[in-house]
């Protein structure tokens, strides 16, 4: 992965040369402002696998994140945010160009790409006028552009003592946590390098909550003494759902969710399919880092290895580890947040600042069985979504409507007063943050899924949902179609495509999916197997 990189240097001139290519729009004086001042700027934090279940003012049920949540209590929470793609470099990629992948080009994290030098939200902001920088996780395999200042991990990073990719092309590696570190570039940033007569669109993208969920040491003794509830579906057996059967994402399987890297069990007896991976991440703590870690661990490995869990037992307390590194892991996301709201609120930026907090996917928490996100479902189909609003927007509260990732560019765009470019296929959010409900709002979301084979063994398949139904359509080396009724069925367990009764709802979700792929231009559509039409 970092190889890959490197070899994808570009000399810092042709970086900045690719900047002419796209005609600036706008005049950043001319950017729509909310009290006549100044124009606004973006603080953009985007996290990796965080889920809506592990976010206190959507579900209080496993964790508090006060800090994220006073971004939704400031402003506003969408009750109904999805993404196009439940994969990082995908959503990435939807995020920054606002469109579907088979039009960005960069469908999976697996074989794609990403090209930079195409049109991106960053780059007619910087052509706008905006100060742009970007620290943390890109996942896009090209480096970065369309930024004046860029800090990024290579591929998914590392939790600790992580290396960073500075935009001279070299490598480095900084002492620290990672969550910590990206905050620090940021306000860094923001205090000293910025031109502070500019407005800005700074994007604060972590590693965080990434597998293997390693919680920074000063956190490690969160949550100990909690046991979470199951999911009621925890031990689905996926009846009419023969994609859902065949993943690999199942917390109770050895295969799936190691014992040694996710659930951090280190034995030097035992072989495990990503032991070798476990051991380079741990391999890079200091010494001092290492001895809180095993001081942490080796009184549970050495309880583990004791009690020899089996069937259900075992794969119960595999969740409750589960739950405990990754709640650890939004913890400390949360502090930085909080660090990144106060240093916007110390320097009266908070007026003019437009602050989005949102993940890249969501992800299981056990429900189905499952770690891990790719699937069309509910918890990986949706992602948080809250934004904290500027001075003149009075809005509060949720915000209902159907939206999705590709949804976050017009909307950047809007706010930098630049005219939304025609191939963007997104839709603006600012109507919704005035408080506006118009009426024509999307009634259907599109969503495709590509990459398969690959790690998890989650099939190909696209599909659409409305406010009601969600219609899946499994393809490649399987053809199976799926339909939910979301209202009487919201946790996905009964497909009732095909069943008596529901011709008339298949037929209307068949034409919805037909006219979606036909207005997003998607050449991947395979026969429609009723007869669709008005
Ligand atoms: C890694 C993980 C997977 C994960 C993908 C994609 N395996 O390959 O569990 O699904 O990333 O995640 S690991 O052994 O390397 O941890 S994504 O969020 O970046 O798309
Ligand atoms: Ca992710």
């Amino acid at each position: 992965m970092n190889g890959n990189l490197k070899n994808l240097i570009l000399p810092v001139t042709a970086i900045v040369a690719g900047g002419s290519v796209f005609t600036a729009k706008a005049d950043v004086s001319k950017a729509k402002t909310t009290d006549g001042r100044k124009p606004l700027n973006i603080v953009y934090i985007m996290t990796d696998d965080h889920t809506a279940q592990a976010m206190s003012c959507y579900d209080k049920r496993y964790t508090v994140t006060p800090n994220l949540d006073r971004i939704a209590a400031e402003g506003v929470r969408f009750t109904n945010s999805f993404v196009a793609n439940s994969l990082s470099g995908p959503s990435r990629a939807c995020m920054l160009t606002g469109k579907h992948s088979h039009k960005n080009g960069f469908t999976d994290n697996t074989t794609c790409v990403f090209d930079a030098s195409q049109p991106t939200f960053p780059r007619y902001m910087q052509n706008a006028g905006y100060q742009t920088a970007l620290f943390g996780k890109w996942h896009l395999e090209s480096l970065p552009q369309g930024f004046d200042r860029w800090e990024i991990v290579p591929g998914q990073g590392d939790y600790y003592n992580p290396r960073f990719i500075k935009m001279t092309g070299d490598t480095v590696v900084e002492e620290g946590y990672l969550t910590h570190l990206i905050t620090d570039h940021s306000l860094n940033w923001l205090e000293n390098e910025r031109d502070k007569s500019k407005p800005f669109c700074l994007l604060i993208h972590h590693k965080a909550i990434h597998r293997n969920w390693m919680a920074d040491t000063a956190d490690l003794r969160l949550f100990e003494d909690k046991t979470f509830p199951l999911p009621d579906n925890f031990y689905d057996t996926y009846e009419g759902r023969d994609a859902a059967a065949q993943q690999e994402m199942s917390i109770g399987s050895a295969h799936d969710m190691d014992i040694i890297y996710d659930l951090k069990m280190y034995n030097p007896e035992l072989e495990t399919r990503l032991k070798a991976q476990y051991e380079d991440f741990v391999g890079r703590m200091n010494p001092e880092q290492k001895a809180k870690w095993d001081a942490f661990y080796n009184p549970i490995i050495k309880k583990f290895y004791k009690d020899k869990l089996t069937g259900k037992e075992l794969a119960e307390w595999k969740f409750q580890r589960y739950m405990r590194d990754y709640l650890k892991v939004v913890k400390s996301l949360d502090d930085n947040v909080g660090r990144v709201l106060d240093y916007l609120e110390k320097n009266d930026l908070l007026d003019n600042t437009l602050v989005v907090y949102t993940s890249d996917q969501g992800f299981y928490m056990g429900e189905h069985g499952w770690f891990d996100k790719r699937f069309m479902y509910e918890e990986s189909f949706r992602t948080p979504l809250v934004m904290r609003l500027p001075k003149g927007y009075d809005r509060r509260g949720d915000i209902t409507e159907m939206v999705q990732n590709i949804d976050y560019a017009p909307t950047f765009l809007e706010i930098a007063g630049v005219e939304k470019p025609a191939d963007i296929q997104g839709i603006s959010l600012m109507p919704l943050l005035r408080g506006e409900h118009p009426a024509d709002w999307r009634p259907v979301l599109y969503y495709h899924f590509y990459e398969y084979p690959a790690e998890h063994m989650v099939k190909r398949h696209y599909g659409v949902r409305d406010n009601r139904y969600k219609l899946i359509h499994f393809y490649n080396d399987i053809d199976r179609w799926e339909l939910f009724d979301l209202e009487k069925d919201p946790t996905e367990m009964h497909n009732i495509y095909g069943q008596p009764g529901t011709e008339e709802i298949t037929r209307s979700m068949m034409l919805k999916l037909k006219k979606a792929q036909e207005d997003y231009d998607d050449p991947i559509r395979y026969a429609y197997p009723i007869k669709v039409s008005e």
